[in-house]
């Protein structure tokens, strides 16, 4: 079985650490994907990093994983609250999925509620900060060696 995480962050997540510290904190996306892939390497586990501001490369990736990916961390943004194109192509590569928002999106505005992705995902860790990524990340590898 593959030894890899496949790690997804969408659209604006480039800005993070950039922008809006008092919602998202001062890391930016280099020190996420540093953080995955320290934790996962504890775990003998390799990460492919992917962010992305469009669907369809998102959907891609997402996508390829089948190929090559044990499971899959995804900060889906924006995409969470209105993709059923996101959501189907997580559901058809059928690999666990940690889905991970850095706010607590329950404690902010109405639309931010709705997650199409929650209700097919193995865990879903809001409002942690960038340490939810972690959390994501040991959860995946504990569900790995069951
Ligand atoms: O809390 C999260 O992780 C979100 O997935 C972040 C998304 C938001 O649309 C979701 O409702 C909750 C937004 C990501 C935008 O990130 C920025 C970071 C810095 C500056 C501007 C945007």
């Amino acid at each position: 079985m593959s030894r890899r995480l496949l790690l997804v962050n969408g659209p604006n997540l480039n800005l993070l650490g950039t922008r809006e510290p008092e919602i998202y904190g001062a890391d930016t996306l280099a020190d996420v994907e540093a953080l995955v892939e320290r934790t996962a390497a504890a775990f003998g586990l390799e990460v492919r990093a992917v962010q992305s501001n469009h669907e369809g490369s998102l959907i891609d990736a997402i996508h390829a994983a089948r190929e090559d990916c044990a499971a899959i961390v995804i900060n889906p943004a924006a995409f969470t609250h209105t993709s059923v194109a996101l959501r189907d192509a997580l559901s058809g590569v059928g690999l666990p999925i940690a889905e991970v928002h850095i706010s607590n999106v329950h404690a902010r505005e109405e639309f931010r509620h709705r997650s199409f992705v929650s209700d097919i995902a193995s865990c879903v860790i809001v409002g942690c900060g960038v340490q939810g990524y972690e959390f994501a990340v040991r959860r995946l590898a504990a569900l790995l060696s069951d």
